[in-house]
């Protein structure tokens, strides 16, 4: 079965962006809609499929941001949907704590099987990320009997209260929304554009080791949460050494090492999770995004030793690993699995890095391109300078969207663009959308 009248298979543009029906629903929106929640592009979407989305007004854009690193398997891929389907016939809810079912069983022995290292593993599921990563430092609090937590320059982790003492931005994440909760500590990290030339991964760790055994004490720390390459604070991967070495230390110290992969992980980057690039072990790993084909559902997955320390009824939640989010998890899986979609990513990579470098020759205001596999971005900078440009990124981003194709941006200072196109992208879209940016950048720079 198919909603859809037609599966456009092209961009199309109908009218301007956004276009009378769609403003028409930004009004009532106002009406209704609590402010503190943005839009980046309000267009409002009708259907999506191919890495096309369709709005109220019969526009067709190219999805280069998978509603922020989360359909990976693309907006409606049959597996997902059928799956979603069947168990929506069966039943909708029970709640794990309740009554069990089997999906949340599967999905769990899919993380053991699929998330870094042989170890044995446990998992519990929730709803967000953030309630992922607020739990995995639950978790490693009890296994550890300590408080404190780690956390980096530029970080990102969500907006619960404790995530949001977890992230490093103050507007929009934190800004009026205190008292945040204690025992979180911030040390520098790696973000090579704007480190010392030349400062190795393992140099940038023993700084940030430094911070902790001085400022902390080793015996202090429960965490550290890093996410294996920073996605909200720009997309910043670590300089080589920096993760292991940091991983080595928590090792040493009975720290226990979180990686919050919540963007980076399912295929992402051209691995399943991240912290494999450098063979990063982590004893926890927090995931949701990709995992569902676009259901909210999340896990913290880890040592079974860590996991198990907390005694029934400590972790949970009434939704957390819904029946028809877990469905959506395994359709997703298995769609990975089948297409390979871990080589995609890195297909997708070998199109984007050479074309942005490019760009960036050519212009002037591309400081830095980077990224791994589909997780992809370019960092805009006034020419010949580390100096951000923040307006320069917001027009390129605002020009993009008029013509047709979503890219999103991210950073600490706001002028990184990013890139995070379906997996499943065609060639044909993900070179027209590459096309598009790079008219945007071209005619901004020659304004
Ligand atoms: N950890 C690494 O990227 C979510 C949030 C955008 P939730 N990133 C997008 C916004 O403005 O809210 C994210 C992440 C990393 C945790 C989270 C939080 O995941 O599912 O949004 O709670």
């Amino acid at each position: 079965m198919t909603l859809q009248q037609d599966t456009p298979t092209a961009r199309r543009l109908r009218t301007e962006i956004p276009g009378p029906a769609s403003r028409a629903l930004q009004d009532r929106r106002e009406q209704a809609v609590a402010a503190g929640v943005g839009s980046v592009l309000p267009v409002y979407v009708t259907s999506a499929s191919g890495g096309l989305l369709t709005d109220a007004d019969g526009n067709t854009l190219i999805d280069l941001g998978s509603g922020i690193a989360v359909t990976n398997v693309g907006h409606s891929a049959p597996a997902v949907v059928d799956r979603v389907r069947k168990q929506a016939c069966w039943f909708t809810h029970t709640c794990f704590m309740v009554t069990p079912y089997e999906g949340y069983v599967e999905v769990c022995e899919a993380l053991a099987e699929l998330t870094p290292g042989d170890h044995e593993k446990r998992s519990v599921l929730f709803n967000s990320g953030a309630e992922a990563v607020e739990n995995a430092v639950k978790i490693a609090r009890v296994a550890t009997g300590r408080q404190a937590v780690v956390v980096f320059d530029h970080a990102y982790h969500g907006r619960t209260n404790l995530t949001m003492a977890l992230t490093a931005k103050s507007v929009p994440y934190k800004h009026g929304f205190g008292p945040f909760a204690p025992e979180v500590y911030r040390v520098r990290g790696s973000y090579p554009f704007r480190d010392a030339p030349g400062l190795t991964g393992e140099a940038a760790a023993r700084t940030a080791i430094d911070q902790i055994e001085k400022q902390i004490g080793a015996d202090s720390v429960a965490a550290v949460v890093i996410e294996p390459i920073q996605g909200e604070g720009g997309f910043i991967e670590p300089a080589p050494g920096f993760l292991p070495a940091l991983s080595r230390w928590c090792a040493e110290n009975g720290v226990v090492f979180v990686a919050d992969e919540v963007q980076t992980g399912f295929c992402r980057t051209g691995d399943w999770f991240a912290s494999e690039h450098e063979g990063v072990v982590p004893d926890l790993i927090a995931t949701a995004k990709g995992i569902a084909g676009g259901l909210p559902l999340a896990a913290v997955t880890g040592r079974a030793e860590l996991v198990d320390a907390v005694p029934p009824g400590g972790l949970g939640g009434t939704y957390g690993g819904n029946p028809i989010a877990c469905a959506a998890a395994l359709g997703s899986i298995e769609t990975m699995r089948n297409e390979n979609l871990a080589a995609s990513a890195r297909r997708i990579g070998e199109v984007v890095l050479p074309r942005l470098r490019a760009l960036a020759a050519e212009t002037g205001v591309l400081g830095d391109v980077r990224g791994r596999g589909a997780m992809l971005a370019a960092e805009f900078v006034e020419p010949g300078t580390r100096e951000p440009d923040p307006g320069l990124t917001a027009r390129v981003a605002r020009a993009c969207h008029a013509a047709g194709v979503v890219v999103l941006t991210c950073g600490t200072y706001g002028n990184v663009v990013r890139l995070l196109p379906p997996l499943s992208l065609s060639s044909e879209l993900l070179h027209e959308g590459l096309s598009v940016l790079e008219h945007a950048v071209r005619a901004e720079v020659n304004r």
